[in-house]
């Protein structure tokens, strides 16, 4: 049934509908089944997005209709016409009244709005594929999610630096990602630690019989301590806190904590919470429980919905929003072309979206009025010889970057893996070339030696320039 006299008013101006804000705006990429109609199956989405479904229903009266979502804006070709890689461009407005106030304090929750504007549309079948593209949240939605709490601030606070422009942390992520008991792994930790600044657990490392947390939670927390001593410098410890339940999460939060208590360094820890597979319920336990500590999320997973490949689930972009609105202090941003992972350069407004205040980003300008930051988590496949490019492209360095082959695969040792990163970020900081740089900083120099794959693909010649031969 075409719906297009109810669910779509393309009269609707864009500009009118911001500067009303009582609308949520998203932006789809739209590719309709065969034997459909753009505009049939664009208010078919809003339909299903909102009050209807895909036929009239006798109970729907006039109060319903004030609240339709309605296709405002279209654009059959916009994506030319090669199946699935084509497609089109369709624009919602989706009225404020649609989306869910808590119970308990009034905030929106993201899992209602996510199952709203990227819900049932994802199944329907009269597209071929339906792809959330930008979405602009208004400010009286804005100014009700939780946001984030504590922030990158906090942790350079910690390293005793500057809370605004605290620069660049070199981190790392304990490799092998699973198999090493709670000695190798403490041991691991402080290897890293005597040249790096913050480690963060692999993902799937947790409460394996093999290392179980209250062994080696209590471990790493005294290589810590013992780090801190010996080089007179701040460390900083992301946790896996991740758990189905919020009562294990919070559980597992308190414990860590406790443990790096005992030495007076709870300010040290973060928690890593893997918020694709928890979903929006698990980022916000470790927001709310532990509203002082950083929330790293960790997005394992999140491919199956904002990889390029598909015509389906969300852009990046779309992705990164939904967990500042969330509360996430961290999240990781991919490595926008520098990396092991799908990206590509002109990712650096993933970051910014993330950062400022205001951003554009792919349709819509956002603007966050006063809610906190969060921070650009850079990791896959990054080392000290990707860093210099990865800087320069992003125009920045404040970020935290975590690099587990880049400094485990060091050939000297993860101590010297850690200093090699913070050489890189120095090196491009102070504009020199990095050949010329690696002659007089051992640790990034023998970088060259450790990644020569990389070395002869981003520093032609470096074996001649550096005088190395083997
Ligand atoms: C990186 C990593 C991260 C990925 C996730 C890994 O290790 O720990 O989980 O970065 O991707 O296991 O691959 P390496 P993203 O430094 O050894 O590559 O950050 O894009 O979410
Ligand atoms: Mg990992």
């Amino acid at each position: 049934m075409d719906q297009s006299n109810r669910y779509a008013d393309l009269s609707l101006n864009e500009a009118d509908l911001i500067a009303g804000g009582k609308h949520l705006l998203v932006a789809y990429k739209l590719i309709p089944a065969k034997g459909y109609g753009f505009l049939e199956v664009a208010a078919h989405i809003a339909a299903e997005s909102s009050t209807g479904t895909n036929v009239e229903v006798s109970t729907t009266d006039d109060f319903t209709r004030g609240v339709d979502a309605l296709v405002y804006d279209i654009d059959e070709t916009a994506f030319g016409d090669e199946g699935v890689t084509g497609g089109g461009l369709m624009k919602v407005a989706y009225p404020v009244e649609l989306f869910d106030p808590n119970l308990i304090d009034g905030h929106y929750n993201v899992s209602h709005m996510w199952s709203l504007i990227l819900g049932n549309n994802q199944g329907m079948g009269d597209h071929e594929g339906l792809r959330m593209l930008d979405f602009m949240v208004p400010e009286c939605m804005i100014r009700k999610f939780d946001g984030p709490s504590a922030g990158i601030a906090d942790l350079w606070k910690v390293l005793g630096r500057p809370e605004v422009d605290g620069g660049y942390i070199s981190g790392t992520i304990i490799k092998p990602k699973l198999g090493l008991r709670p000695e190798p792994f403490a041991k691991a930790c402080l290897d890293f630690w005597l040249g790096g600044d913050f480690i963060k657990n692999d993902e799937p490392q947790a409460n394996q019989p093999f290392c179980p947390m209250k062994v080696v939670i209590p471990k790493v927390a005294e290589a810590m301590d013992r780090a801190q001593q010996e080089t007179g410098q701040a460390k900083l410890f992301s946790a896996n806190a991740t758990a189905d339940y919020h009562g294990e999460c919070v559980a597992r939060g308190e414990y860590i904590l406790s443990e790096f208590a005992k030495y007076g360094n709870e300010k040290h820890v973060a928690f890593l919470i893997d918020g694709f597979v928890t979903g929006p319920a698990g980022v916000t336990t470790a927001r709310r429980a532990f509203p002082d500590t950083f929330l790293h999320f960790h997005r394992a997973g999140h491919g199956a919905v904002t990889s390029y490949k598909s015509p389906m689930g969300m852009d990046p972009l779309c992705y990164m929003k939904l967990a500042r609105l969330q509360g996430a202090s961290g999240i990781h941003t991919g490595t926008m072309g520098y990396g092991k992972m799908e990206g590509h350069g002109k990712e650096t407004v993933l970051a910014y979206m993330l950062e400022r205040d205001e951003c554009m980003g792919h349709y819509f300008n956002q603007k966050w009025y006063g809610m906190k930051p969060t921070a650009p988590i850079i990791s896959g496949g990054m080392n000290a010889l990707r860093l210099p490019g990865f800087f320069e492209n992003l125009g920045h360095g404040n970020v935290i970057n975590t690099c587990g082959g880049g400094s485990f695969g060091h050939i000297d040792s993860p101590a010297a893996g850690g200093k090699s990163l913070d050489q890189a970020y120095d090196c491009w900081k102070s504009g020199t070339d990095p050949i010329e740089y690696a002659k007089t900083h051992g640790e990034f120099a023998r970088a060259f030696e450790s990644f020569p794959g990389d070395a002869d693909k981003l520093y032609p010649g470096w074996r001649d320039k550096l005088g190395v031969h083997k």
